[in-house]
């Protein structure tokens, strides 16, 4: 990684228009699919749009919902997320989330991996995600 890309993760200013805290991934194996998290303040009076998601270690990175649908939970791809002027939008287990599409490693606990966000007032943000374990029931999968 070079200097100013290191510089750009860890040192955020306080007018960062957008503040991403808290990014995790759930462990998983190579070849398979997982899901990332985080909490996502937009510090702005304006609302912003998160637009698209790229991840290196992954083969694509789509932005999820999830549905409810009788007594069936299941997830779909969304086309950005809206957060509103001056709140904070949470990506959480069973809520929104990234989904990470076909991991081309493996990913253990405390792995950590580059995440790069887009979005369209405050421009392209790269996070680091640390891995977690994460128990939760199997969802349907919609493509
Ligand atoms: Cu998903």
């Amino acid at each position: 990684m070079n200097l100013l890309l290191a510089l750009l993760i860890f040192f955020s200013s306080p007018d960062d228009k957008i503040k991403i805290k808290e990014p995790w991934m759930r462990i998983s194996a190579k070849g398979q699919t997982t899901a990332l998290f985080m909490k996502i303040e937009n510090t702005t009076d304006i609302p912003d749009t998160l637009y698209k998601v790229e991840c290196d270690f992954v083969n694509r990175a789509e932005i999820h919902e999830t549905y409810q649908k009788d007594d069936m939970m299941g997830m779909r791809q969304i086309p950005f997320i809206v957060i509103p002027p001056k709140s904070t939008f949470e990506l959480k287990p069973r809520a929104h989330h990234i989904m990470l599409i076909k991991l081309k490693r493996e990913i253990k606990k405390d792995d950590e991996g580059e995440i790069t966000l887009f979005f369209k007032n405050a421009g392209k943000l790269t996070v680091k995600a640390k891995a977690q374990e994460m128990k939760m029931p199997k969802m349907e999968h919609k493509h």
